[in-house]
């Protein structure tokens, strides 16, 4: 079975191809006509069942979606849903995001702004990942649709540290670690990281959910 990915995020896909190792899956590169989906939802699982469902409807594939970002403790859970568009024009759920490496560094230089005056002890935050599954329904059996999470706790360092991963990675401590996750191998990004445990869960529902 082909499973797509409903993503443009190109560091999402490298780490979803990881994690779902041997399930044959494909990027929304594969769909160019694909539609653009407004993350209109206030939660991470929200914004990732409309992904998966705007996907499979339009492929009449399995879509599998993610929601991420960085819910940091000192900003009241901000960026949270906003993460990828925190530098840019925040109201607008399209926004200017894009997942260019210089968007990144603005958002990334803004949370360190923002928490500049915030010591040691009260940096902490946490990465969310809400993962969708949708398989459009196919004659008779209906759509199934299947949503989980998984989260990261860990502080914001004061000077990035780093060059793997992608996003926030290079200010993320996690809880017991003297390397942020910029500085990590990517499996052992992976076996701790929010991602990594919302698609390992996801991953264990797609036997039953592909055979429904
Ligand atoms: P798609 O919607 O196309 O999947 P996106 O980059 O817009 O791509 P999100 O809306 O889920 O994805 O935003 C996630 C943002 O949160 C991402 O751009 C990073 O800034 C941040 N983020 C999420 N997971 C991260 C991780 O593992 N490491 C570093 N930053 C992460």
């Amino acid at each position: 079975t082909r499973i797509v990915l409903a993503t443009r995020n190109a560091g999402k896909i490298v780490e979803l191809e990881r994690i779902l190792d041997g399930i044959a899956v494909a990027g929304l590169a594969a769909f160019p006509d694909a539609p653009e989906v407004p993350e209109t939802e206030p939660t991470f699982e929200g914004n990732a069942l409309l992904k998966a469902r705007a996907i499979a409807a339009h492929t009449g594939l399995p879509a599998v979606a993610d929601d991420s970002g960085l819910c940091v403790d000192a900003l009241n859970g901000m960026p949270g849903v906003l993460s990828a568009r925190w530098s840019g024009r925040f109201g607008d759920a399209t926004g200017d995001k894009d997942a260019t490496g210089d968007k990144d560094a603005a958002n990334l230089r803004l949370v360190l702004d923002q928490l500049a005056d915030v010591r040691d002890g009260l940096r902490g935050a946490a990465f969310v990942c809400a993962a969708a599954l949708v398989v459009p329904a196919n004659g008779d059996r209906s759509a199934v649709e299947h949503t989980v999470e998984g989260r990261m706790r860990g502080a914001i360092v004061r000077e990035p540290r780093g060059t793997g991963g992608f996003g926030y990675d290079p200010v993320f401590l996690p809880d017991g670690e003297t390397r942020t996750t910029a500085e990590m191998a990517p499996e052992e990004k992976d076996a701790i990281s929010h991602r990594g445990k919302a698609f390992r869960a996801l991953a264990g529902l797609l036997p039953d959910a592909l055979a429904a």
